[in-house]
């Protein structure tokens, strides 16, 4: 069973390209669009193992809300952009976590949180401090461990224009959704 892994985030924030880096870069992924998706499939070799991913990034034009519960269905892990020089992108990505976790099937999924467009950090006037991303995923993954469940988010800067570590982090979200997945099992 492949793994459905959704791009989200406001507009303008860089899904688009960032779907197209792994597009043409992940080796050997598909593209295979489902109604109303852009879906790439992909195969990572993880700790050995093959796994499939649905990477799926949505158009614009299809994140209206009466679309939105319907395209979450079966989400097991996320990305989630913002774009570190519109700092209410990122107040946003938190909106965007909950809606997803309410209407995925599944409740709480880790989450991989990509701040984007750090090439512009030094020449935008203004740009989110880390700190407040690395903050909220700290709380996130304190929370899981409270509550019992081995979830484990991360948050990275990046950018796709400079792109620089994007399939390490495909793998690192990809662990942690086997991680949830093989105690929710147990
Ligand atoms: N400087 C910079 N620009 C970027 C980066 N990633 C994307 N962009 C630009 O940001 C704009 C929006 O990128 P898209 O990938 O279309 O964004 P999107 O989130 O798919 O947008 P919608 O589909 O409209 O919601 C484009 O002009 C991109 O070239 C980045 O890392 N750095
Ligand atoms: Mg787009």
């Amino acid at each position: 069973m492949a793994y459905k892994i959704l791009i989200l985030g406001d507009y303008g924030v860089g899904k688009t390209s960032l779907y197209n880096f792994y597009k043409n870069n992940a080796p050997e992924a598909q593209e295979k669009p489902a109604l109303k998706l852009k879906q790439l499939e992909i195969t990572r070799r993880i700790d050995g193992e093959e796994q499939v991913i649905h990477l799926c990034d949505i158009p614009a034009k299809e994140l209206a809300a009466k679309n939105r519960p319907r395209l979450y269905q079966d989400t097991i892990g996320a990305i989630i952009l913002f774009d570190i020089s519109r700092p209410d992108t990122f107040r946003h990505a938190l909106f965007w976590i909950e809606e997803m976790m309410n209407y995925n099937g599944f409740g709480k999924v880790p989450i991989a949180l990509l701040g984007n467009k750090s090439d512009i950090r030094y020449s935008s006037e203004r740009v989110l401090n880390p700190i407040d991303a690395q903050q909220f995923i700290y709380r996130l993954n304190r929370a899981a461990i409270a509550s019992g469940a081995n979830i484990e988010s991360l948050f990275h800067e990046m950018s796709t224009k400079e792109p620089k570590g994007l399939l390490g982090i495909l793998d690192q979200l990809i662990r942690a959704i086997i991680h949830h997945n093989v105690e929710k099992k147990n």
